[in-house]
């Protein structure tokens, strides 16, 4: 991104690409059929996607792990317009918007070239915390001990903590942890990524994401934690033993270690943290509901338009943006509600 004009231009094109998947994905909310809302998702975003002045190389996309049709990564676009580097998620939670369930979001993140890990799709654990918290978390420190830092620095009990992680049985042990700290605790179906901005976003009474996601989540969280000041410190995780998988379900140690060191990863035991996932220095993260959710509304559909709610921000202009909008249809007649 040549200029900060640009980047702010471009974090509002952004919104355009959010808003779009999670129409078109939330119109097939309820409906059971989590691979056609993603489908339908990826299509919206890359149809506006198209539309935006970049050379946009998409670094984590739909297609590796999914199959998805479109946004494979590497793809690329234009030749006069800034080069920019991008992470996609056009439907973070696919199930919970087949179910009809709370906090499914379409998201993207993008920054200067180089900018976001182009990390593989597979599993990663993640700790991430809010401003408050930084510093205060060590992902391979025991859970009570980093439970007890971040409450001394919210300045409460670990009682007082919620912390929120997937419902997967590879968490057992982190669950019983947390029980044991004494902090209470939030198991949520799926959509870590939704679930870490809520970690860093004072009021949702969320205080810490804990566990094993997937890496593109990650990095996609972390993009966000520099536009919020949070923090992410993360793992690739292949182990089927510590997924609680048999071994025929993930790739092997092999392919993995192939295909890390195809995307410059050589240790795949690194500890990353927010400035390693997310190296960018002009970073823009936009998402909109697809479903109700803690930070965001879900669309909503009326008979003059649609109305979504998202949050657009950037490293540059230290300005949180939620953006209400409502997309007009139905001609000049056509009413607008408050
Ligand atoms: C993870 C998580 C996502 O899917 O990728 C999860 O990061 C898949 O985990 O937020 P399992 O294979 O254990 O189901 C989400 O929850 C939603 O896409």
């Amino acid at each position: 991104m040549k200029t900060i004009k640009a980047e702010r231009e471009l974090a509002l094109d952004f919104l355009r690409v959010t808003e779009a998947a999670a129409i078109e994905s939330a119109k097939t909310m309820g409906q059971g059929d989590r691979k056609h809302s993603d489908h339908v998702a990826v299509e919206a975003m890359r149809e506006v996607m198209d539309t935006v002045p970049m050379r946009g190389r998409i670094v984590i996309g739909e297609g590796e792990r999914d199959e998805a049709p479109m946004l494979y990564i590497g793809e690329e676009a234009r030749a006069e317009f800034p080069e920019v580097d991008i992470a996609v998620d056009p439907l973070e939670g696919t199930n919970l918007c087949a179910l009809g369930a709370n906090n499914a979001i379409a998201v993207l993140a993008a920054a200067e070239r180089g900018g976001l890990l182009n990390a593989p799709d597979i599993y990663m654990d993640k700790i991430v915390v809010g401003p408050s918290s930084r510093g205060a978390v060590d992902i391979d420190a025991p859970v009570e001990e980093n439970l007890k830092n971040i409450a001394r620095r919210l300045g409460r009990d670990v009682d007082d903590l919620t912390v929120i992680c997937l419902d997967r049985k590879r968490h057992k042990k982190l669950v019983d942890d947390v029980r044991a700290a004494g902090a209470r605790i939030r198991l949520i179906s799926d959509g870590d990524l939704s679930a870490g901005i809520s970690a860093a976003v004072a009021g949702t009474n969320i205080h810490a994401l804990m566990g094993i996601g997937g890496a593109p989540e990650g990095v996609i969280t972390a993009a966000a934690m520099k536009c919020l000041n949070g923090e992410i410190q993360a793992k690739l995780v292949y182990d089927p033993a510590r997924l609680g998988v048999d071994a025929s379900k993930v790739p092997s140690e092999e392919q993995v270690m192939k295909r890390l060191n195809e995307m410059g990863i050589t240790d795949p035991n690194k500890i990353y943290d927010t400035n390693d996932l997310a190296p960018g220095k002009k970073i823009i993260f936009a998402a909109t509901g697809v479903t109700d959710g803690a930070l965001l509304r879900g669309v909503r559909f009326f008979g003059a338009g649609k109305r979504t709610h998202s949050v657009v921000m950037t490293t540059d202009s230290k300005s949180i943006r939620f953006v209400d909008t409502v997309h007009v249809e139905g001609g000049p007649d056509a009413v607008i509600r408050f």
